[in-house]
């Protein structure tokens, strides 16, 4: 039937793999929109505006080479009105469509507003899927249908099982058991160094000039002539093959390591290009499976990468769909704190957040420890409002897009939801920062200390959390020891404990 048919890609729908593209067809016309709304609803790292531009043109052009009809509306195009509606409502009467088709969004927000556009139309409208992920939307809630609590560790043993992957012949897991991260989370000692960075480099400098000329208002270092992130799928694939062959065999036990003198350490920085689907999730856990199989990763590497993506990726989607839109308001604390200015300048004495929030304006990343048990555990320990945090975190990291931020955000990073994503707090005092660092030493504050001008302020935080927090968390049996801990010590300590924080709480701006 040759009915003529806009289709709209998104932005984080860069899959030239999608069956739409099996062939040209004259009657379709694909859309890209490089649009304000999108730009604007969250202050952009300046990296991912470009990168999700330069991956868009760079889509566009694929497809036009390939012999597909495109209509791309560049955010400096004077046809551009910054809508996804009044330019799909221009375009629609433009090439006199009887038919609109478009993916399923990611995000509610964009998909209860394409719906309504589309219920909307006097044109036939179709939703299709994005052919992305392993799991439907509603699959993680079926999985825990019945049960009381949710748990990603039997999630995952479902999905290992279900898709065949790291499965014995017999029917069980590889190295008999499912996880292995007991031989992981090891502190770096500088050796083996953090392998090359296999992504390409690019100079978007015309690019960039381009959305600054369009007012769009940005943060973090934008690296325009020296733009690292990818374009295009064959780029990511060198980029996944590089890490396999030099960074996954230390990705295990290094996984929860930071260092001041490596950034990237053995993470393969593939969230942006999974996340934008220019490669597949089904086909990054192959690969690492049959690196595996060929006897060029350890099973520790291996499981453990493969883990995060069938596992805790897959997992935290189904959470985000079956609990929003209600999921973003969350704040079981009552956490009304505003974020310090030096999130947005990564001028602090602290050492560890200096760093942490330094390399984020940096490179719009910082690993998942960085993300969790630095910034997130300084954030829940202050009490910072999960709903500000979670801006920032949506606009500052080149991989964040609401369905896997929100969630790792509000719930695991948070506890906000009051532990339905983690059966636990993520917190720490100096301790653990120390253990799995280098930057404590030399920091302006004493890791040791608890109270005094120089005590680290994670160490009297990490008390006054637990102590004010005691209705929601006490009755937690997985936080026994620090209510036992809290029990030995004098009310006295316990007060000057509060004390302290209260003048951090309260002095925030200075620390
Ligand atoms: P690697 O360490 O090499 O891991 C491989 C892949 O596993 C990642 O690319 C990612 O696709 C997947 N993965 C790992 N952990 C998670 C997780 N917890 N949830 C979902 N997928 C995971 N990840 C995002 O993709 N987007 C986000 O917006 C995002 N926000 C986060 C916010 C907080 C507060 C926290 C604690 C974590 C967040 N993560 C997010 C998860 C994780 O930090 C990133 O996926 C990871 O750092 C990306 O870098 P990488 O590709 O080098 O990952
Ligand atoms: C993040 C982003 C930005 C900055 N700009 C655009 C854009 O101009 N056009 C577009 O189609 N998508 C953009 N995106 C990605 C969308 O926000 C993304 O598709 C939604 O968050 C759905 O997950
Ligand atoms: Fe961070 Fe405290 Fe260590 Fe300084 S002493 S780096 S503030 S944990």
């Amino acid at each position: 039937m040759n009915v003529k048919t806009i289709r709209l890609i998104l932005g984080d729908q860069l899959n030239p793999l999608h069956s739409w593209f099996q062939q040209p067809r004259d009657e379709v016309v694909y859309v890209l929109m490089e649009v304000r709304q999108e730009t604007d609803y969250v202050l952009h790292h300046a990296q991912k505006i470009i990168a999700i531009f330069a991956g868009m043109r760079d889509l566009a052009q694929q497809l036009t080479q390939a012999g597909h009809r495109v209509h791309y509306l560049a955010i400096d195009d004077p046809d551009n009105q910054h809508l996804f509606a009044a330019n799909l409502d221009f375009l629609i009467a433009h090439y006199q469509a009887q038919q609109f088709e478009y993916q399923a969004p990611d995000e509610w927000r964009l998909r209860q507003q394409l719906h309504q556009y589309a219920a909307g139309l006097s044109i036939a409208a179709h939703c299709v899927d994005s052919e992305h992920f392993y799991t439907t939307e509603n699959e993680v809630a079926q999985v825990f249908d019945g049960r009381k609590k949710w748990l990603m560790d039997y999630f995952y043993r479902q999905m290992r099982v279900k898709h065949n992957v790291l499965i014995d012949a017999d029917a069980q897991p590889v190295g008999g058991q499912w996880n292995f991260d007991h031989d992981n989370r090891k502190a770096w000692p500088g050796i083996p160094w953090e392998p090359q960075d296999f992504r390409q480099r690019h100079d978007h400098s015309k690019l960039w000039e381009t959305i600054q000329a369009a007012g769009i208002k940005s943060f973090g270092e934008p690296h325009a002539a020296d733009f690292y992130w990818p374009l295009n799928r064959a780029e990511a694939l060198l980029q996944l093959d590089g890490f396999i062959q030099h960074a996954l065999p230390h990705f295990g036990a290094f996984q929860d390591a930071m260092s001041t003198k490596a950034w990237r350490l053995f993470h393969s920085l593939i969230s942006f290009a999974l996340n934008t689907k220019m490669l597949n999730p089904r086909e990054v856990v192959a690969k690492v499976e049959a690196a595996y199989r060929a006897d060029q990763v350890p099973l520790t590497s291996a499981e453990g990468y493969i883990r995060q993506i069938l596992g805790w990726r897959e997992y935290v989607r189904g959470v985000y769909w079956e609990f929003m839109p209600d999921y973003v308001e969350h704040n079981v604390f009552n956490h009304q704190l505003d974020l310090p200015d030096w999130f947005w300048t990564g001028k602090t004495k602290m050492r560890c957040m200096a760093h942490a929030i330094g390399q984020s304006l940096e490179h719009a990343h910082a690993h998942h420890i960085h993300r969790l048990m630095v910034i997130g555990n300084f954030s829940l320990l202050a009490g910072l409002n999960p709903s500000a945090l979670h801006r920032w975190y949506l606009g500052v990291y080149i991989d964040a897009f609401e369905w896997v931020e929100v969630p790792n955000t509000i719930g695991m990073s948070q506890y906000a939801d009051g532990g339905l994503l983690a059966t636990k707090p993520y917190v720490s005092s100096a301790a653990y920062i120390d253990r799995m660092s280098d930057y404590c030493k030399g920091c302006h504050y004493d890791k040791k200390a608890r109270i005094g001008e120089k005590a680290c302020p994670f160490n009297a935080l990490y008390w006054d959390f637990y102590e004010r927090n005691r209705t929601v968390l006490a009755n937690n049996p997985r936080i026994g020891m620090a209510y036992q801990q809290l029990k030995k010590m004098t009310p006295e300590s316990i007060a000057q404990l509060q004390q302290q924080a209260e003048e951090i709480r309260s002095g925030i701006n200075a620390f």
